[in-house]
Protein backbone atom coordinates (compact mmCIF):
# COMPACT_ATOMS: atom_id res chain seq x y z
CA UNK A 1 0.00 0.00 0.00
CA UNK A 2 1.59 3.37 -0.89
CA UNK A 3 2.08 6.03 1.92
CA UNK A 4 -0.10 8.47 2.13
CA UNK A 5 0.91 12.12 3.29
CA UNK A 6 -2.29 14.37 3.87
CA UNK A 7 -1.79 17.96 2.98
CA UNK A 8 -2.87 20.76 5.16
CA UNK A 9 -5.85 22.76 3.71
CA UNK A 10 -6.58 26.52 3.64
CA UNK A 11 -7.73 27.62 7.32
CA UNK A 12 -4.83 25.42 9.05
CA UNK A 13 -2.98 27.79 10.89
CA UNK A 14 0.30 25.76 9.63
CA UNK A 15 -0.33 27.50 6.22
CA UNK A 16 -0.56 31.49 8.17
CA UNK A 17 2.71 31.13 10.11
CA UNK A 18 5.82 32.31 9.00
CA UNK A 19 7.96 29.00 8.86
CA UNK A 20 11.09 28.30 11.37
CA UNK A 21 14.69 28.33 10.18
CA UNK A 22 16.25 25.30 9.77
CA UNK A 23 19.21 24.86 12.44
CA UNK A 24 21.11 21.74 10.97
CA UNK A 25 20.79 21.52 6.83
CA UNK A 26 22.26 18.13 7.20
CA UNK A 27 20.34 16.66 10.12
CA UNK A 28 18.97 13.19 8.96
CA UNK A 29 15.82 14.39 10.31
CA UNK A 30 15.81 17.23 7.49
CA UNK A 31 16.48 14.55 4.83
CA UNK A 32 13.32 12.65 5.62
CA UNK A 33 11.46 15.42 5.90
CA UNK A 34 12.16 16.10 2.34
CA UNK A 35 11.42 12.38 1.36
CA UNK A 36 8.38 12.90 2.60
CA UNK A 37 7.33 16.14 0.90
CA UNK A 38 8.66 14.45 -2.52
CA UNK A 39 6.36 11.24 -1.54
CA UNK A 40 3.22 14.05 -0.88
CA UNK A 41 4.27 16.02 -3.50
CA UNK A 42 4.63 13.05 -5.78
CA UNK A 43 1.27 11.31 -4.58
CA UNK A 44 -0.89 14.70 -5.03
CA UNK A 45 0.67 15.63 -8.32
CA UNK A 46 2.42 19.21 -7.50
CA UNK A 47 5.21 20.72 -9.37
CA UNK A 48 6.07 22.14 -5.79
CA UNK A 49 6.08 21.55 -2.30
CA UNK A 50 6.68 23.22 1.19
CA UNK A 51 7.19 21.97 4.59
CA UNK A 52 4.10 23.89 6.03
CA UNK A 53 1.84 22.26 3.47
CA UNK A 54 2.50 18.74 5.30
CA UNK A 55 2.20 19.95 9.14
CA UNK A 56 5.78 21.15 9.62
CA UNK A 57 6.57 24.80 10.18
CA UNK A 58 10.03 24.24 8.74
CA UNK A 59 11.60 26.43 5.94
CA UNK A 60 12.15 23.70 3.31
CA UNK A 61 11.41 23.55 -0.10
CA UNK A 62 11.30 21.69 -3.17
CA UNK A 63 10.45 23.08 -6.63
CA UNK A 64 10.04 20.01 -9.50
CA UNK A 65 9.15 21.83 -12.90
CA UNK A 66 8.39 19.54 -15.53
CA UNK A 67 5.86 20.01 -18.92
CA UNK A 68 2.31 19.53 -18.25
CA UNK A 69 -0.96 20.14 -20.44
CA UNK A 70 -1.06 23.74 -18.45
CA UNK A 71 2.60 24.73 -18.83
CA UNK A 72 3.77 22.50 -21.74
CA UNK A 73 6.66 25.19 -22.73
CA UNK A 74 8.01 24.55 -18.63
CA UNK A 75 11.81 22.64 -18.62
CA UNK A 76 12.53 19.22 -17.21
CA UNK A 77 14.15 19.65 -13.63
CA UNK A 78 15.16 17.14 -10.86
CA UNK A 79 13.75 17.90 -7.85
CA UNK A 80 15.73 20.93 -6.21
CA UNK A 81 15.50 20.72 -2.39
CA UNK A 82 16.10 23.51 -0.32
CA UNK A 83 16.37 24.58 3.15
CA UNK A 84 16.53 28.23 4.65
CA UNK A 85 15.95 29.60 0.71
CA UNK A 86 16.38 33.49 0.79
CA UNK A 87 15.75 35.89 -2.04
CA UNK A 88 19.15 37.47 -2.93
CA UNK A 89 17.44 39.32 -6.57
CA UNK A 90 14.79 39.79 -8.32
CA UNK A 91 14.24 40.78 -12.32
CA UNK A 92 12.30 44.00 -12.91
CA UNK A 93 10.25 41.94 -15.15
CA UNK A 94 6.92 41.02 -14.44
CA UNK A 95 4.32 38.28 -16.12
CA UNK A 96 1.40 37.00 -14.41
CA UNK A 97 -0.23 33.15 -14.79
CA UNK A 98 -2.46 31.29 -13.64
CA UNK A 99 -1.50 29.29 -10.26
CA UNK A 100 -3.19 26.38 -8.36
CA UNK A 101 -2.02 25.36 -4.94
CA UNK A 102 -2.45 21.50 -3.33
CA UNK A 103 -3.76 23.70 -0.04
CA UNK A 104 -6.32 25.56 -1.88
CA UNK A 105 -8.49 22.81 -4.02
CA UNK A 106 -10.68 23.43 -6.70
CA UNK A 107 -9.96 27.42 -7.37
CA UNK A 108 -7.30 29.02 -9.64
CA UNK A 109 -6.44 32.34 -9.61
CA UNK A 110 -4.25 34.74 -12.22
CA UNK A 111 -1.42 36.14 -10.37
CA UNK A 112 1.82 38.56 -11.27
CA UNK A 113 5.10 37.41 -10.60
CA UNK A 114 8.69 38.73 -11.35
CA UNK A 115 10.49 36.47 -13.87
CA UNK A 116 13.56 35.53 -12.68
CA UNK A 117 15.08 35.05 -9.07
CA UNK A 118 18.84 34.62 -7.84
CA UNK A 119 18.16 32.40 -4.34
CA UNK A 120 20.63 31.17 -1.92
CA UNK A 121 20.31 27.71 0.25
CA UNK A 122 21.38 24.96 1.70
CA UNK A 123 21.65 21.29 0.82
CA UNK A 124 20.73 18.33 2.54
CA UNK A 125 24.80 18.08 3.09
CA UNK A 126 24.70 21.70 4.38
CA UNK A 127 26.50 22.64 1.92
CA UNK A 128 25.10 26.85 0.87
CA UNK A 129 24.03 26.82 -2.75
CA UNK A 130 22.98 29.67 -5.08
CA UNK A 131 20.89 29.57 -8.60
CA UNK A 132 18.93 31.49 -10.76
CA UNK A 133 15.62 30.75 -11.69
CA UNK A 134 13.83 31.76 -14.74
CA UNK A 135 10.15 31.22 -16.16
CA UNK A 136 8.17 28.20 -14.17
CA UNK A 137 10.44 27.21 -12.06
CA UNK A 138 11.06 30.80 -10.63
CA UNK A 139 7.12 30.69 -10.33
CA UNK A 140 6.99 27.99 -8.61
CA UNK A 141 10.08 29.01 -5.74
CA UNK A 142 7.87 32.26 -5.25
CA UNK A 143 4.66 30.45 -4.80
CA UNK A 144 6.58 27.95 -2.63
CA UNK A 145 8.55 30.61 -0.15
CA UNK A 146 5.28 32.47 -0.18
CA UNK A 147 4.13 29.20 1.72
CA UNK A 148 7.09 29.64 4.31
CA UNK A 149 6.19 32.84 4.71
CA UNK A 150 2.54 32.40 5.58
CA UNK A 151 0.77 33.51 2.91
CA UNK A 152 -1.25 31.53 -0.14
CA UNK A 153 -1.72 32.95 -3.73
CA UNK A 154 -5.41 34.36 -3.12
CA UNK A 155 -3.39 36.86 -1.49
CA UNK A 156 -1.02 37.84 -4.68
CA UNK A 157 -3.88 37.88 -7.06
CA UNK A 158 -4.03 41.49 -8.34
CA UNK A 159 -7.60 41.45 -9.08
CA UNK A 160 -10.48 39.30 -7.24
CA UNK A 161 -12.29 38.66 -9.89
CA UNK A 162 -9.30 36.99 -11.96
CA UNK A 163 -10.03 34.24 -8.36
CA UNK A 164 -12.10 31.19 -10.56
CA UNK A 165 -13.31 28.06 -9.90
CA UNK A 166 -11.39 24.77 -11.28
CA UNK A 167 -14.25 23.80 -13.43
CA UNK A 168 -14.89 28.10 -15.13
CA UNK A 169 -10.59 27.64 -15.44
CA UNK A 170 -11.53 24.19 -17.34
CA UNK A 171 -14.17 26.28 -19.41
CA UNK A 172 -13.03 29.59 -19.51
CA UNK A 173 -9.06 29.55 -20.15
CA UNK A 174 -8.07 26.14 -21.30
CA UNK A 175 -11.19 26.01 -23.17
CA UNK A 176 -11.93 22.36 -22.49
CA UNK A 177 -15.74 21.27 -21.49
O1 LIG B 1 -1.27 23.65 -10.35
C1 LIG B 1 -0.82 22.55 -10.16
C2 LIG B 1 -0.10 21.85 -11.21
C3 LIG B 1 0.15 20.50 -11.14
C4 LIG B 1 0.84 19.87 -12.14
C5 LIG B 1 1.26 20.59 -13.22
C6 LIG B 1 1.00 21.95 -13.29
C7 LIG B 1 0.31 22.59 -12.30
C8 LIG B 1 -0.98 21.91 -8.82
S1 LIG B 1 -0.59 23.05 -7.56
C9 LIG B 1 1.09 23.02 -7.52
O2 LIG B 1 1.72 22.21 -8.09
C10 LIG B 1 1.75 24.08 -6.63
C11 LIG B 1 2.39 23.33 -5.48
C12 LIG B 1 1.76 23.55 -4.13
F1 LIG B 1 0.44 23.38 -4.12
F2 LIG B 1 2.24 22.65 -3.29
F3 LIG B 1 2.02 24.74 -3.61
C13 LIG B 1 2.87 24.79 -7.36
C14 LIG B 1 2.48 25.77 -8.40
C15 LIG B 1 1.66 25.42 -9.47
C16 LIG B 1 1.36 26.37 -10.44
C17 LIG B 1 1.88 27.64 -10.34
C18 LIG B 1 2.68 27.96 -9.26
C19 LIG B 1 2.98 27.03 -8.30
ZN1 LIG C 1 0.75 26.20 -2.76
Amino acid sequence: MPEHISIALRGEKVLGLRAEEVEDPADPLIKQLAKDMLIAMKTHGGVGIAAPQIRVSKRVLIIHSKPNERYPDAPDMEPLIMVNPEIISFSECFDTMWEGCLSVPGLRGLVPRQTGISVRFSDLSGREQETCLQGFPARIFQHEFDHLEGILFPLRVADCSDIYSESEYRRRVLGLS
